[in-house]
C-alpha cells in the first residue's frame, strides 16, 4: 500500500525524535488515527480525557524534557479545547506543536458541522507559526517548520490538516517551480555579546557595592557560572517563579523566589542593592525590583524581543546566558568587603527559619505550609514538581527546598488553573525513571484533576518509576479566590462562587486501583509523604487543610496574619458591616500590591 499523508506524518515525527504525541480522536483526524494503527502505535498516541489536558501534558513534557512536546485534536471542539494549553505555552515560551484536524476539502466553507475557522483560531496563540496544508507536497516543510520554528522561539505552532488530506497518497515536493523540499534538524547558535559590551557589562558590575542577581527560567543550567560570579561579587541571587529549579536552595546566597510569592530575603536582596544582574528573567512586577533611581542594572537574555523591560536596564545584553556569563567572569573582580553578602546570608538563614516557624504553626486541621514543609524534607533529588494555580502556588513558590536536580514548575505567566496533575503526567513521560510530584488545589482537582487520574491509571505501569504523587489541598475552597476578594476588594467570601462540593479525592484514587491516603492530622503529613514515595504505584494523598491561612506576603509574622484572620472570618460571618470598618486596611497590612486608599 502507497503511503499516506498521514502515514508519511508519523514517519516525520519519528525522525524528529517524537516518541509521544498527546492526543485525544475525533473524525478530523480519523486518517491520523488509521495511519498510527498501521505504525504500531509509533510515536506513541497518549490518550487525555480532554485535549486541554492533552496540550497541558504536552506543555509539561516540553517544560521538564527541554525538548518540544506534540499535542493532536479533531477539528472544531477538539481543536477549540486545545487552546487554553496552547495559551499557557505561549506565555511561559515552551515549544508546542499542535496537530489538528479540518471538515474536508470539499466541505470548507460551507458551514459544515464542526467547521470553525481554524486558522483564525490559532492566529493569536501560535502566531509564530500556522498553517493548512491542503496538498501533499506542501507537508514535508510544513512539518519540519513548525517543529524548528517552535523550537527557535520557545512557542506553541499549529498544523491544521483538511481530514481527506490526510488519506490523500503522499507525494513529495520536487524539483520543480513552486515546490518547497524541505529537510530536517538544526544546530543552534551560541550567542555572545560583542567584546566591547562583555566589558561594558563587567565595568558595572565591578563598579557595584551590592549587587543582587535576578534569575529566571533563562538561565537554566547556569547554576555553575551564576555561583562563580556570586563568589567573586559577593552577590545574593533572587529567583523568578519559572527559574525556581535554576539554583538550589541549599546555597547559602540564594534568597528564593520574588515578588508576591516571594521570601524575605529576596525583598530585602532587591531594598538593598547597588547593582542588579538580571539574567534569563521577564519577572513582571515591577514593584518587586529596586526602586527605579536605586541601582545600575544589566540584562542578559537571548532575545532582543523580551530584554529592557521591567526595570530601566543601563545596559541590555542579548546573548545566551551561559556563554554570556562565562565572557564576564574573566573581567569581574573579586569584591573585597564581604559585608553585603553577610548581610544576604543572614537574610537567607531568618529567611528559613521564619518559614519553618510558618509551617510549623498550627492550624485546624492542618497548616497547608506545612505539607510543602514536609515535602522538602523528603524530596527526592531527581524529582520532577509541578504545582496549580491557586494557594498551592504560594507554598511551592516560598516553601518547597529545592536541591540537587529537582526540576519544577507551573504556569507562571498565564497562571490558569488545572495544569499541575497533567504537567505531571507530561513530566512522567520525559523521564519516567524519575518521580513527579503534582501540588494541586481541591478546585483544580475538580476542574481537571479527578479525570486526568484516569489518565495515570491507565499508563503508570509503563513508568520504570511508577510514583506519581498528587497532594491535594482539600480546603472545600477556591481559597485564593477568596483571599484575593479580602485583599483586592475588601470583601467576604462569596459562598456560592467559592465553597466547593466536598469530595474524598482518595477515595476516587483507590477506585483506579491507585493509592489513596486520607490525611487529617498534621501529625499525619510526614509519613504519608512517605508512604507515596515509597509505593509501587501512583498515590493521591487527601490532605484536609486550614483555608484561614493566608498566603502571607514576605514581611508578615505568621501571628500577625493569625491575628487579621480571625478578625477576617468574624467578618465573614458578619455580612459586610464590620469588612467597611476595618478588614480591608488590616489585610492590606498583609498583602502588598493593594493601595491604601481603595
Ligand atoms: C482557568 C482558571 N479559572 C479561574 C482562575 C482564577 N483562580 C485562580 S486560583 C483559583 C482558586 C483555586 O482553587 P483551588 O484549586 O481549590 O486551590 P486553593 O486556592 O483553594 O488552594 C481561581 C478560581 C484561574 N486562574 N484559572
Ligand atoms: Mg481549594
Amino acid at each position: 500500500m502507497s503511503q499516506t499523508v498521514a502515514d508519511f506524518l508519523l514517519a516525520r515525527l519519528r525522525e524528529w525524535g517524537v516518541r509521544q504525541v498527546f492526543g485525544f480522536p475525533g473524525d478530523g483526524i480519523n486518517g491520523l488515527l488509521a495511519a498510527w494503527g498501521r505504525a504500531e502505535n509509533d510515536p506513541q498516541f497518549v490518550q487525555s480525557r480532554h485535549e486541554e489536558m492533552s496540550a497541558f501534558e504536552a506543555v509539561g513534557y516540553a517544560k521538564f524534557s527541554g525538548t518540544f512536546g506534540v499535542c493532536a485534536a479533531t477539528s472544531g471542539p477538539g481543536a477549540i479545547h486545545l487552546l487554553n494549553g496552547l495559551y499557557d505555552a505561549k506565555l511561559d515560551h515552551v515549544p508546542v506543536v499542535a496537530i489538528v484536524g479540518q471538515t474536508a476539502r470539499s466541505a470548507m466553507g460551507g458551514s459544515y458541522q464542526q467547521e470553525v475557522d481554524l486558522l483564525s483560531l490559532f492566529k493569536d496563540v501560535c502566531s509564530d507559526y500556522v498553517q493548512m496544508c491542503t496538498v501533499p507536497a506542501q507537508l514535508p516543510n510544513l512539518l519540519d517548520r513548525a517543529i524548528r520554528i517552535a523550537v527557535d522561539r520557545s512557542a506553541p505552532t499549529c498544523l491544521i490538516f483538511p481530514s481527506d488530506v490526510l488519506e490523500l497518497e503522499y507525494t513529495p515536493p520536487g524539483h520543480a517551480f513552486k515546490e518547497v523540499p524541505s529537510s530536517l534538524g538544526f544546530t543552534t547558535p551560541t550567542i555572545t555579546p560583542d567584546d566591547a559590551a562583555i566589558r561594558q557589562g563587567a565595568d558595572l558590575l565591578n563598579a557595584g557595592e551590592k549587587v543582587a542577581m535576578l534569575v529566571g527560567q533563562g538561565a537554566r543550567g547556569c547554576a555553575e557560572e551564576l555561583t562563580e560570579i556570586a563568589d567573586l561579587l559577593g552577590a545574593g541571587a533572587a529567583k523568578a517563579l519559572l527559574g525556581k529549579d535554576v539554583l538550589p536552595d541549599t546555597l547559602p546566597w540564594v534568597t528564593g523566589s520574588i515578588g508576591l510569592l516571594g521570601t524575605t530575603a529576596s525583598d530585602e536582596l532587591m531594598k538593598g542593592c547597588d547593582t542588579l544582574l538580571t539574567v534569563g528573567s521577564n519577572f513582571p512586577y515591577t514593584q518587586f525590583y529596586p526602586a527605579l533611581d536605586q541601582a545600575r542594572a544589566v540584562q542578559i537574555d537571548r532575545s532582543a524581543t523580551w530584554i529592557g523591560m521591567r526595570y530601566p536596564y543601563e545596559l541590555n545584553l542579548v546573548g545566551d546566558a551561559k556563554a554570556t556569563l562565562r565572557a564576564l567572569i574573566p573581567l569581574l573582580q573579586r569584591k573585597e568587603d564581604r559585608s553585603w553578602r553577610q548581610e544576604v546570608e543572614d537574610d537567607v538563614s531568618d529567611w528559613w527559619q521564619t518559614a519553618e516557624r510558618r509551617a510549623l504553626t498550627d492550624a485546624d486541621p492542618i497548616n497547608p505550609i506545612r505539607i510543602v514543609h514536609e515535602l522538602s524534607e523528603r524530596l527526592p533529588a531527581n524529582a520532577m514538581v509541578s504545582s496549580d494555580s491557586g494557594s498551592a502556588a504560594n507554598w511551592y513558590a516560598r516553601h518547597l527546598k529545592m536541591r540537587g536536580d529537582v526540576r519544577g514548575s507551573l504556569s507562571g505567566t498565564l497562571a490558569t488553573m488545572g495544569p499541575g496533575v497533567p504537567y505531571a503526567i507530561g513530566a512522567k513521560w520525559a523521564h519516567p525513571d524519575r518521580p513527579a510530584i503534582a501540588l494541586v488545589g481541591d478546585g483544580a482537582m475538580q476542574m481537571n484533576g479527578l479525570a486526568e487520574h484516569i489518565t495515570i491509571a491507565k499508563y503508570y505501569r509503563q513508568w520504570s518509576d511508577p510514583r506519581l504523587i498528587v497532594a491535594v489541598l482539600h480546603n472545600d475552597d477556591l481559597n485564593q479566590v477568596t483571599w484575593e476578594m479580602r485583599a483586592m476588594e475588601g470583601a467576604p467570601k462569596f459562598a456560592e462562587s467559592q465553597s466547593l462540593p466536598d469530595v474524598d479525592y482518595a477515595a476516587f484514587a483507590r477506585s483506579l486501583g491507585l493509592q489513596g491516603i486520607n490525611v487529617d492530622t498534621a501529625d499525619g503529613v510526614g509519613p504519608a509523604w512517605e508512604a507515596a514515595l515509597s509505593a509501587d504505584r501512583p498515590t493521591l494523598l487527601d490532605i484536609r487543610c486550614d483555608p484561614d491561612v493566608p498566603p502571607i506576603p514576605p514581611h508578615a509574622t505568621f501571628e500577625q496574619v493569625k491575628a487579621t484572620v480571625s478578625s477576617v472570618l468574624h467578618g465573614d460571618e458578619d455580612s459586610g458591616g464590620f469588612i467597611r470598618q476595618g478588614i480591608k486596611q488590616k489585610v492590606q497590612q498583609y498583602l502588598p500590591g493593594t493601595k491604601e486608599d481603595d
